[in-house]
């Protein structure tokens, strides 16, 4: 048995106001819970330390430049670090990442338990739109603030298993969990921001929206053998709802853990890195089932390409 206690650290609204140093202190004192529940590995949310800026329309750099992060830990962050190697706990959270070079991601990042980042994965797919959209009902605009990812779907051995990140609009796409699962993923980590209704179709509400989130992860999961944490940010950020839903799945699919709130919530669950043993073994043993003369599109063409 190679267990790991998971602590799946849901957060509620950041208003537009709050400052990084405030929003630390509750992500500090999520992690002393999650010590106190004997946590091995925390998981935050995507862009944990701030609101979640995309719905706002910038022109200017600088004011968008002030959402992002040119170094991580940073002065704000450190004291997560501090702490996390304190308890031993290891912690993936996602920020939006500047680089020296000045390039922008959506990025997450994973350490282990002496506090060291062993992972960093960049957010592949951007969902939403580039240019202001007056006919949303409100904007989602990843795509004008971030570059695509450029680090492709990794794994790292940490606390003895084999360990995944994506983020948000990623976990509605099967390639992902494929990826990581021609990788041997144990244990795909993810947060997320999603806006508690569609922007184009008011008709797509809150049960829609939990059910395709929780759709996506528990399939991602049962049809790779893998556990998958997805933890939310969650409630009203100034005006406008982000579902919760924060949940952790089981290898055969099954939603073993689940937010009850929509507010800074702690799930906890011991997960076996062995329980993913028997489906990779039998029904998804890759290597002996999969297909791969059949699957030449699912590389080489990117939308629907009908019949002549
Ligand atoms: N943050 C993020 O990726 N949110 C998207 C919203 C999609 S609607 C533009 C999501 O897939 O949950």
């Amino acid at each position: 048995m190679r267990e790991i206690v998971i602590g799946g650290a849901q957060m509620g609204p950041i208003q537009k106001a709050e400052s990084r140093t405030e929003v630390v202190a509750r992500m500090l004192a999520l992690l002393d819970q999650a010590a106190g529940a004997g946590c091995d590995l925390v998981v935050y949310p995507e862009l944990a330390l701030t609101t979640f800026f995309p719905r706002y329309w910038m022109d200017d750099a600088s004011e968008i430049d002030a959402w992002f992060e040119a170094e991580m830990p940073n002065d704000a962050t450190r004291p997560l670090f501090d702490r996390a190697r304190a308890h031993g706990i290891a912690i993936t959270f996602g920020y939006a990442e500047k680089t020296p070079e000045g390039r922008h991601f959506n990025t997450s990042i994973l350490t282990d338990r002496a506090g060291a980042v062993v992972g960093k994965y960049r957010k592949v797919h951007l969902p939403g739109h580039s240019e202001y959209d007056p006919d949303r009902a409100f904007q989602h605009l990843e795509k004008r603030y971030f570059e695509p990812g450029d680090l492709g779907f990794p794994v790292w051995r940490n606390l003895d298993a084999w360990m995944g990140m994506c983020i948000c609009n990623d976990r509605r796409w099967p390639e992902v969990y494929r990826e990581m699962g021609l990788q041997g993923v144990e244990l795909v980590m993810l947060g997320y921001n999603t806006p508690s209704v569609n922007s184009q179709n008011g008709a797509e509400g809150l049960k829609e929206r939990l059910y395709h989130s929780e759709l996506s992860m528990t399939a991602g999961a049962y049809q790779n053998a893998t556990w998958v944490v997805g933890v939310a940010k969650a409630g009203d950020e100034d005006g406008h709802p982000l579902m919760a839903g924060s949940i952790i799945v089981d290898p055969n699919g099954y939603v073993v853990a689940r937010a009850q709130t929509e507010g800074d919530e702690l799930i906890v669950h011991a997960c076996d890195m062995d329980a993913c043993t028997f489906g990779k073994t039998t029904i998804f043993d890759f290597a002996r089932h999969r297909r791969i003369e059949h699957y030449g599109r699912i590389t080489s063409q990117t939308g629907v390409v009908l019949p002549e």
